[in-house]
């Protein structure tokens, strides 16, 4: 009997031993500790210098041999560059490597560049925005835990943490952004909910239904669902947005500062493209704004070269992004020229050891050349920063008048001035005068900043096209028409 008691007391005892520890787990992963080892890695991400260039190198000397056995492309473009795989011996001589490029890929479609047999690839997307045929990319199954872990880093540097709704408003399908997004957020313990870009109406419901405290969208379309609370009257209370991850084109300050205020986050840069992986190449620190995105450059190797030469640049300076796949198996890409126009350099200050790159002036085939000058459009946009007068929502038209190319900057008001001036139509909004002086303001920070003169238009608001969930062409060139 006594016996009897004893492990009724016992049982009892484990019982209330087995509750507690439950609840304390619960309040654990209620704050994110518990997966804290999915949110960051310090021995990868912290790893010191010396030893990421030791990484790289191991990675590298096997990756030259592995794609000259396996890709004839490789093998003929090494043998015409007169360099033997085993050549490669450190990390430091990727530099004698030949670059691959957007046309080898285009040249060897669809699967001319795969390193293992079709039957090995899990899946296969296609990168966006181009006529013609799409430039193809595959990943094997172990290219896609690589993809998830690069993601779920930047995710987890962006400030999310396991348990978190994440609205993933990239879009679904051949494009990189939707899939790569979501196995990231899942890898991180996230909980996704998939609505793929665009269906304002429905985003609009679910961030009030859901309350998600993560959203991943391009900027320009984090700027639409912005404008559009304002719309429709729906206060920033009935939303619980703390993150939003954004990227896939390129943005600036001004869009931040709109963004966050709009939808009542912190905004961070999230970079990539398909030829390499995807989303999550690079990321910006939630702590760190505005001092650049680490590249996760265990996996994808960076270098900057001069445009014109393709020689490397010094750390810190502009020129075009480069990147080696260090742990690909599907379709590595050696050197691939990305056309991106950054810069790249080690902040001392910062929480990890790996690079950091600035963000994206533009892309080299987006550069436009006016009257001898070269222009990005983000140029332009970093202006609007400091013109609280005029929104964020603009565009650059180009037009071949006479003998010179004209540049013209078409810009909405800031709403607010937009209705206490109360215009009523184009007419009534060129012709007043505080709106002309706003004019005469950009248009000389613009020739100040740039050099350029251009002719500025100031329209009312929603007159400027917006994104409907993908990437927003800030440029319209009518001389391409011609
Ligand atoms: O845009 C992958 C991605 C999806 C990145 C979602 C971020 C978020 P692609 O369609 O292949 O892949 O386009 C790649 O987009 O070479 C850049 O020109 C541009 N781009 C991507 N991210 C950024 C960014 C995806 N954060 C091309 N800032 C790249 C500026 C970006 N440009």
């Amino acid at each position: 009997m006594a016996l009897q008691g004893k492990q009724k007391t016992y049982d009892s005892l484990r019982r209330n031993i087995r509750a507690v520890i439950t609840r304390i787990c619960c309040q654990i992963s209620k704050f994110g500790i518990a997966n804290l080892s999915a949110v960051f890695h310090p021995e990868i991400e912290k790893l010191p210098l010396a030893k990421l260039r030791q990484l790289q190198t191991e990675r590298l000397t096997e990756l030259v041999p592995y794609l000259y056995n396996r890709v004839p492309f490789y093998k003929k473009k090494l043998d015409e560059h007169g360099i033997h795989p085993l050549a490669i011996k450190t990390i430091d001589d990727i530099h004698l490597l030949p670059f691959t490029k957007k046309a080898d890929l285009r040249d060897n479609y669809p699967f001319g560049l795969f390193a293992v047999p079709q039957q090995e690839m899990a899946r296969i997307h296609c990168s966006s925005g181009t006529t013609g045929k799409p430039t193809v990319v595959a990943y094997t199954k172990h290219d896609l835990d690589v993809f998830s872990d690069t993601v779920a880093r930047s995710l987890a540097a962006a400030g999310c943490k396991p348990g978190m709704i994440l609205q993933n408003a990239y879009g679904y399908g051949l494009f990189t952004g939707g899939l790569g997004i979501h196995y990231g957020a899942e890898k991180l313990g996230m909980t996704v909910v998939p609505i793929s870009g665009g269906g304002t109406d429905r985003q609009l419901m679910l961030l009030q239904d859901f309350k998600p405290e993560a959203l991943c969208c391009t900027p320009s379309y984090a700027q639409t669902l912005a404008q559009e609370l304002v719309k429709r009257n729906i206060p920033l209370e009935n939303i619980n947005l703390r993150f939003g991850i954004l990227g896939a084109e390129p943005w600036t300050e001004v869009v931040r500062t709109e963004v966050e205020k709009g939808l009542g986050l912190t905004a961070t840069n999230i970079y990539g493209l398909s030829e390499i992986m995807g989303p999550g190449i690079s990321q910006e620190d939630y702590e760190e704004k505005g001092t650049g995105c680490y590249i996760w450059e265990d996996h994808y190797f960076p270098e900057i070269v001069d445009k014109d030469t393709g020689t490397p640049v010094k750390e810190g300076e502009y020129g075009v992004l480069i990147f080696t796949t260090l742990t690909k198996k599907g379709m590595p890409m050696l050197r691939y020229w990305t056309n991106d126009i950054t810069n790249i350099y080690y902040d001392k200050a910062g929480k990890r050891t790996h690079v950091k790159m600035g963000p994206i002036r533009g892309r080299a085939d987006d550069m436009l050349i006016i009257r001898g000058v070269n222009l990005f459009h983000t140029q332009v946009e970093d202006i609007l920063n400091g013109m609280p007068k005029l929104s964020a929502n603009y565009q650059l038209i180009v037009r071949h008048e006479g003998a010179m190319d004209e540049v013209e900057v078409k810009v909405e008001l800031a709403e607010q001035l937009f209705h206490e001036l109360k215009l009523e139509d184009a007419t009534d909004i060129q012709n007043d005068e505080q709106v002309k002086a706003i004019g005469h303001a950009f248009s000389k920070k613009i020739k100040d900043n740039i050099g350029l003169t251009m002719r500025i238009s100031i329209v009312g608001i929603n007159e400027i096209p917006r994104s409907e969930g993908g990437k927003l062409n800030r440029i319209v060139d009518l001389r391409k028409l011609k």
